[in-house]
């Protein structure tokens, strides 16, 4: 027998190799030193902050999955989702950053792209000197992005690319934009170009007044006749499978960094409980406040350990889409719950920004939302059971 952590109930760390919790103390660190003292005001105040991306790469957490030849890290996808866990237990909007950087842009030049396009784009990428953003969503095709209406004119030497994309994280200050467009000259199917800033009729509007991920930058993408050469397309993928398999990897990322926050209302929970007294002992002595913890470490308990098992088969190659959808889903649901219940357990200091977990809670809600929502993932889920899709 062993005597029991916590805070890591099934010994997580033991199931580490030394490289992953070097990384993750690496990132853990970061978070704390440069990330947390920020937070509460970029949140409160709305604040761009594209200097975080040249830190963040010298802190070695862009694009930690890519080959060291382009500035990567080749470190595990496990890894990669430690990194994400430690961000988020930050805030979810600086996960964001970072997983759109890594997951949406850098893997899909590196998938899809030209060699000469990796070597243009990923080192600059992994060090944060350029920032890059991924445009699928529009403004009538969330859930559905093969109802996409932006288009690739094909002309002499390139493209002329029209439409919109919304809900953009990091578009406003991004300099290279990994876009998604119908192309007549390849039969209406999607393929994938990378635009950049300055680029005649490329325009990137802020989204303002979200309530929610207020430390992440959103914004729109406004393509009015953008003409690209050749070079611009990504040559080695067609169809949407292009946009899904880096969406594989945002959302496996997402599922360790969804229990990264509940991690954090978790230990919040427990310290303002031991903390605080009322009707004579702390609240952590009653039986109601103990089952809620307890329902929480047994939900971060499952959800790690689940990502864990994605994240080993995805470096084995051996991992289905439907599997990250069980993560994604189940634990951003879950992590939601839980900090709606550290909410709740904090009392009226629970609404206080001082508290932070109202923050991690309106954040979830977003990350419920995107990257597929809760209802979207259990219709994958649903197709893949019955065989039947209910889109
Ligand atoms: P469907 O017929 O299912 O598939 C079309 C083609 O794609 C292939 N495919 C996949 N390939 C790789 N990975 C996956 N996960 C894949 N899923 C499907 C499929 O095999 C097929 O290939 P082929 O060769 O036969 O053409 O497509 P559908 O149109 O019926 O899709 C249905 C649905 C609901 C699953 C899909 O549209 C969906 O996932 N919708 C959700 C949209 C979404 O997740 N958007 C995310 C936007 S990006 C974002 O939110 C970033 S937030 C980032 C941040 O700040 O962290
Ligand atoms: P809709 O698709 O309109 O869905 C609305 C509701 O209807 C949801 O509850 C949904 O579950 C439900 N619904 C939809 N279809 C069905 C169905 N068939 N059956 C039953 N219910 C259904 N996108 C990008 O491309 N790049 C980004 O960087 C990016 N960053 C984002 C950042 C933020 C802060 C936010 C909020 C979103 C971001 N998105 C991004 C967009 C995100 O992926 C979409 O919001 C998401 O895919 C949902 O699309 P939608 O908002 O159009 O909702």
């Amino acid at each position: 027998m062993v005597p029991f952590a916590w805070d890591d109930p099934f010994n997580l760390d033991d199931q580490l190799t030394e490289d992953e919790r070097m990384i993750r103390d690496a990132a853990h660190a970061f978070a704390q030193g440069e990330l947390q003292p920020r937070v509460i005001e970029n949140f409160s105040e709305e604040v761009d902050d594209p200097e975080l991306f040249p830190m963040m790469g010298e802190a070695g957490l862009l694009g930690a999955t890519v080959p060291e030849e382009y500035g990567g890290a080749a470190a595990s996808y496990v890894a990669y989702g430690l990194i994400a866990r430690e961000i988020e237990r930050v805030d979810s909007g600086y996960r964001s950053m970072a997983s759109v950087q890594s997951s949406l842009v850098m893997y899909p030049i590196l998938a899809y792209g030209s060699e000469d396009q990796r070597k243009k784009y990923l080192p600059g990428l992994a060090s944060g000197k350029l920032i890059g953003c991924f445009g699928l969503t529009e403004p009538d095709a969330g859930s559905d992005p093969g109802g996409m209406k932006t288009t690739a004119k094909k002309v002499d030497g390139g493209y002329v690319i029209s439409g919109s994309k919304t809900w953009i994280s990091n578009a406003p200050f991004a300099d290279v934009f990994v876009v998604w467009a119908k192309s007549e000259a390849h039969g209406g199917g999607i393929r994938g170009f990378v635009l950049e800033k300055g680029m005649k009729g490329l325009s990137a509007p802020k989204i303002e007044g979200k309530l929610s991920l207020r430390a992440s930058t959103t914004g729109m993408i406004v393509m009015d006749e953008v003409e690209v050469g050749e070079d611009a397309l990504l040559p080695e993928v067609q169809g949407l499978k292009g946009p899904f398999g880096c969406l594989n990897r945002a959302r496996y990322g997402i599922s360790w960094g969804a229990m990264g926050a509940a991690e954090f209302c978790l230990h919040a929970a427990r310290q303002y409980g031991l903390d605080r007294h009322q009707f004579g002992v702390p609240l952590a002595s009653k039986q109601l406040y103990q089952l809620k913890l307890a329902d929480m470490i047994t939900e971060i308990s499952l959800g790690l350990q689940s990502s864990l098992r994605v994240g080993r088969l995805m470096d084995e190659g051996k991992f289905a889409p439907e599997m990250i959808s069980i993560v994604k889903r189940n634990n951003v649901g879950k992590a939601l719950d839980i900090a709606r219940k550290s909410r709740d357990m904090h009392g009226g200091n629970g609404i206080s920004e001082e508290y932070q977990v109202i923050r991690h809670m309106v954040n979830l809600e977003t990350v419920n939302t995107y990257e597929g929502t809760h209802d979207v993932h259990a219709l994958i889920l649903g197709r893949a059971i019955t065989g039947i899709a209910a889109f």
